[in-house]
């Protein structure tokens, strides 16, 4: 459903003329209130008024994580904290974590976009949503929260973890729609199995799925073991949170981004030079409603292209493809270059592998090696150890083939990987310890 036919299906033309208003609003605003801001314009000798197009953006340098770091924990807000209702973070897994604040405005846009979102991901006000992110600082819970009640829809705010209990509660509460990260909800229909509750026999039609990289083949398990329709959300906490992006339930192909707050770019990440629809690149985002944490140019380090093409839903906005990684995560082993969801795809494409695994990068001498693991079902697990090794050989030659990887693996039983409640850890780089 469209819940937003003004904006969401607006002519291009139309679209544009809002977003370069909007532009330059922000501009004005971060020029007089943030001064990293001010300095990073005036360094380049642009002042407010020479962002005349949407093109002028281009001449405007990036901001990067680093920026937001060497601004902990406030420098970045362009309104006084009398105005800040909210503070989010980010988990700072690879670091100092990066905080954001959020106006009582920005706390309604937000809640506005993931009803937006819900409703592109097939909810309605007549839905009952059981929400496994996590409330906290992390900006899933909350985010998913908002817009489920800003959209009339029944919210459980259940969180994430207890996963025992959120089974019961899925028979007796009857949620329709599910929200969580892929890996969690994986981990749900597992833990379901185990309690002899079958997904076919709850209530769910739709399952919006994110937070984390995840392969289309992993939607297809998802989708069969869930017996639910799942879609793709985007989102980041530096930009707003999840709400950035989601795919519609009509065409499942692409994440339309709501382009009346956000400016996407696609850049190389060595060069930085812009690329053009269709070409693979990072991610870069300019935030134009935001009051108290807005961004210019965010380098999110996310790898994805953008669509232009009008898709059948009848939105106007630009989709970006599935992210198919960030810049750092890419392993790079013995000179080769592979992501993690490279790997998955292999993996997922084999009939007797299950969706739980973990990469262990290490090194022997100075040479990098790679192990996977990945786990397989009760019965294989305890077959003959031939039929065992047969398949870590097979698995090993396609990652080879397709990745031109060498990576050793290794089948281990059911539970062996540590399942996670929010987003999963997929690889264990012992060359940093
Ligand atoms: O993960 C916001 C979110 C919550 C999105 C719930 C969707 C659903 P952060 O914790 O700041 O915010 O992490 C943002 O997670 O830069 C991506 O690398 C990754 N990510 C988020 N959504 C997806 C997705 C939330 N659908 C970082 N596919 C981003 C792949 C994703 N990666």
């Amino acid at each position: 459903m469209i819940l937003d036919i003004g904006f969401e299906t607006m002519p291009r033309e139309d679209l544009e003329t809002i977003i370069l208003r909007r532009l330059k609003a922000t501009i004005d605003r971060i020029y007089s209130n943030v001064p990293f801001y001010r300095r990073k314009l005036e360094e380049n000798s642009i002042t407010p008024n020479d962002i005349r197009s949407l093109e002028d953006l281009q001449r405007i340098p990036f901001t990067t994580k680093e920026d937001l770091r060497d601004n902990y924990p406030y420098g970045m807000f362009a309104v006084p904290m009398d105005n800040v209702v909210r503070i989010h973070a980010s988990s700072g897994t690879t670091g100092q974590p990066t905080v954001v604040g959020y106006t009582a405005r920005d706390v309604n846009t937000w809640a506005e976009l993931m009803a937006r979102s819900l409703a592109a991901g097939g909810a309605t006000r007549g839905d009952i949503i059981h929400n496994a992110y996590g409330y906290g600082l992390f900006t899933g819970g909350l985010g998913v929260h908002y817009g489920a009640e800003k959209l009339g829809a029944s919210v459980i705010p259940v969180s994430g973890g207890n996963t025992k209990r959120q089974i019961v509660i899925m028979k007796d509460f009857g949620p329709t729609i599910l929200t969580a990260t892929p890996s969690y909800a994986l981990h749900l229909a597992e833990v379901a199995d185990e309690m002899g509750v079958s997904f076919a026999d709850l209530k769910f039609k739709f399952g919006i799925f994110g937070a984390e990289p995840w392969s289309e083949n992993m939607r297809e398990d998802i989708e069969r073991k869930l017996h639910l329709t799942a879609v793709d959300i985007y989102g980041l906490s530096e930009v707003i949170g999840p709400g950035v992006a989601i795919e519609c339930y009509e065409a499942k192909n692409g994440l339309h981004i709501f382009e009346d707050h956000f400016i996407p770019e696609i850049i190389d990440p060595a060069t930085g030079e812009v690329l053009a629809d269709g070409e693979t690149g990072e991610l870069v985002f300019t935030s134009i409603t935001k009051e108290a944490f807005p961004v210019i140019r965010y380098r999110t380090r996310d790898i994805t292209s953008l669509n232009p093409e009008p898709c059948i839903c009848g939105r106007t906005h630009i989709r970006m493809n599935r992210v198919s990684g960030r810049t750092d995560d890419m392993l790079i082993i013995r000179g080769v270059n592979v992501f993690p969801s490279q790997i998955e795809s292999v993996l997922m494409e084999m009939d007797d592998v299950e969706p739980h695994y973990q990469l262990l990068v290490d090194r022997e001498g100075t040479l990098d090696t790679l192990t996977v693991m990945v786990e397989v079902g009760e019965q294989l697990f305890s077959d003959e150890v031939k039929h065992l090794q047969d398949l870590e050989r097979k698995i090993s030659k396609n990652i080879k083939d397709y990745l031109g990887v060498s990576a050793k693996v290794k089948l281990v039983e059911p539970k062996a990987i540590a399942r996670s409640e929010g987003k999963a850890i997929r690889v264990i780089d012992k060359r940093e310890m």
